[in-house]
């Protein structure tokens, strides 16, 4: 069997295969509710045959919504419809993970394709977004944030915590924290976005302590047996990478002592000014330096969507997982396709029998 289609266990959850669906918002909710759309959507991901589907960043407030078409969890009117979720994507096989976020200072944004800035000002939809400090990302979204105070800062963590208490009752086997791409609790690890000058920003400390605080609070909450995972940015393509990798090494060893079971290796989107280098699998060796140094599982994404090229970052032990993010929205069975065109497994068991059936009738007598 190839790498890529071996199980793996953590805690008491297995994954079938080292494929996953990384968080993709769909911007098409309406007050933080899951609609139809969502529905087809994970269902048919679950189906394609990936061993963990994680749902979307689902806002832990109102404000903590990248736009008004994100998901939420900040209510309990919100569980019914993730239970569904959750069912669709253990139904199609697949471990139902979740996503829980804040944007920060990135929210209260237009949806990507009309716009992918802030609202305006006077749009009746838009809120005040909130940061570490009163600064703003810049370029596509100039609005300042307010800076929080630590009753906003106990808030916000009380929130994630909530928001997990839901996440368990909705039935989801995996839980996600966002701590990347720039968003509130990215920005507080970031010089670029925290200028605080009390105990929530300054040195290494400092700025790590909102993601600590945030991470045990929730660690309390969410079952033992099951995956706790985080989503960083370990790096920013901004000239000083060696000091933001070396910190987020250190950062995520914390994490695991504080009993973090998997990191999702990503970027930190904290300011307009970095030079990211796209590749295929360019953030590879960044996330096996992260599991070397740190002794934990990761995954990475980005530009990891041939799978020869994912195999080998599972065959190299430079990864874990591979997050197979925008392949999937082209073709969610992408997981039967990498079966077939690795050319070593019988892909039929990903797939429920009304496709499966098909897979080897037709076919040259040596294919079937
Ligand atoms: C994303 N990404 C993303 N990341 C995340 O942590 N939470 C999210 O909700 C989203 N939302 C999202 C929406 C859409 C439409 C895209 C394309 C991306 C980033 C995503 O998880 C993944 O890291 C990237 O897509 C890169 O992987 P691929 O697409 O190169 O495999
Ligand atoms: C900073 C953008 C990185 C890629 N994206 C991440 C998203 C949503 C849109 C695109 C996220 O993390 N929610």
């Amino acid at each position: 069997m190839s790498a890529l289609f071996e199980p793996l266990k953590i805690k008491d959850i297995t994954l079938r295969n080292r494929i996953a669906v990384p968080p993709m918002c769909q911007y098409s909710a309406k007050d933080g509710l899951i609609n139809e759309w969502h529905q087809a959507h994970y269902a048919t991901l679950a189906r394609g045959g990936a061993g963990l589907v994680v749902v979307e960043a689902t806002g832990v407030s109102p404000e903590g919504r990248i736009t008004p078409g994100c998901l939420g969890l900040w209510d309990d009117k919100h569980i019914e419809g993730l239970t569904q979720v959750a069912e669709k994507i253990k139904q199609g096989g697949a471990v139902a993970g979740i996503q829980l976020a804040h944007a920060g200072r990135k929210a209260s944004a237009n949806k990507p394709w009309e716009g992918d800035d802030h609202l305006a000002d006077n749009d009746p939809t838009a809120w005040q977004p909130i940061g570490p400090s009163a600064d703003a990302f810049g370029a596509n979204l100039p609005r300042t944030p307010q800076a929080m105070t630590k009753s906003d800062i106990n808030r916000v963590k009380q929130e994630f915590v909530d928001a997990t208490k839901r996440a368990i009752e909705a039935g989801f086997e995996w839980l996600e924290l966002h701590f990347a791409h720039g968003y509130l609790a990215q920005s507080f690890f970031s010089e670029h976005a925290n200028k605080r000058t009390d105990e929530y920003g300054g040195d290494f400390a400092g700025r790590s302590r909102f993601l600590i605080e945030t991470l045990q609070a929730v660690r309390k909450e969410w079952p033992e047996n099951l995956p706790l995972t985080v989503r960083l940015g370990v790096v920013e393509f901004d000239g000083n990478d060696e000091k933001m990798l070396s910190e987020s090494v250190e950062l995520v060893k914390q994490f695991k002592q504080a009993g973090t079971d998997f990191v999702s290796v990503s970027i930190g989107f904290n300011t307009p000014e970095a030079d990211i280098p796209w590749g295929p699998a360019f953030l590879a060796p960044i996330a096996q330096r992260i599991r070397d140094e740190a002794q934990i599982p990761v995954a990475t994404a980005w530009g990891v969507d041939t799978p020869e090229l994912a195999n080998e970052t599972i065959a190299n032990e430079q990864i874990d997982v591979v997050m197979v993010g925008r392949a999937h929205l082209a073709n969610p069975h992408w997981t039967y396709y990498a079966a077939k065109q690795l050319a070593k497994e019988d892909p039929s068991w990903v797939l429920p029998a009304p496709y499966a059936h098909w897979l080897h009738r037709y076919a040259p007598a040596a294919e079937r």
